[in-house]
């Protein structure tokens, strides 16, 4: 088994995923946080000069959140048995990415009229995506188990952590959205998921 540290802020925010792949799996990694104030001197050491970034064996640092997350899952089990179930992970992967990538940009957005067209821009990503995904769970064995076959894989957990903040700032933000509610009680009562989200650090993002 290779070393694995993963390079993020002190926070939830594009690297959660990953944490939470490793945690499901249980393999040890680095979870390396980096503090805003130190990132200037990081930052061009950072491959595409962004977080989250994964160090494998100290030898190569590969950026980007979802290339990331793809790896780790396929490396521990969570990308699903066959072609067509990866496409399908992939699939909703993709999805909630578009609406998890807005919600990012808007929460860093510190001027407030470009925030709101930012919050308008989530409010509609959110509008199309989340019925997508509502009618996706509830076409495999009518929404009772996960996204794709019958195990949690990475799309469920991705729907978990990607609606923290949203669901966290309002609590009705999947009130028409009883299944999603479902799978992501699912993922949050699987005991390794469980037992890190009670020990994580408590932040903002
Ligand atoms: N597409 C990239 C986007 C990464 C990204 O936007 N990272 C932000 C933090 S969430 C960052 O590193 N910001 C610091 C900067 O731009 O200087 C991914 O998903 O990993």
């Amino acid at each position: 088994m290779p070393s694995y540290t993963l390079y993020y802020f002190n926070g939830r925010g594009r690297a959660e995923i990953c944490r939470l792949l490793f945690a499901a799996a249980s393999i040890h990694y680095n979870d390396e946080r980096i503090e805003f104030s130190e990132w200037t001197q990081f930052k061009t050491k950072m491959p595409c000069h962004m977080l989250p970034v994964l160090e494998i064996d100290t030898e190569m640092k590969v950026p980007q959140s979802m290339a990331i997350s793809r790896y780790l899952a396929r490396e521990f089990g969570f990308y699903g048995k066959n072609n067509m179930e990866m496409f399908k992970v992939d699939t909703i992967c993709d999805s909630i990415f578009e609406l998890f990538n807005d919600y990012m940009v808007m929460f860093n957005e510190k001027d407030t009229p470009k925030k709101n067209d930012l919050q308008q821009r989530f409010v509609y990503t959110s509008g199309r995506v989340l019925p997508y995904l509502e009618k996706t769970l509830e076409a495999n064995k009518g929404g009772s188990g996960w996204f794709v076959g019958d195990q949690m894989l990475v799309c469920d957990m991705m729907c978990y952590s990607a609606l923290e903040n949203p669901v966290k700032e309002n609590p009705n933000f999947l009130k028409d959205y009883p299944k999603i509610t479902a799978l992501r009680t699912r993922v949050l009562s699987h005991p390794k998921i469980a037992a890190y989200i009670k020990k994580r650090n408590n932040t903002a993002f």
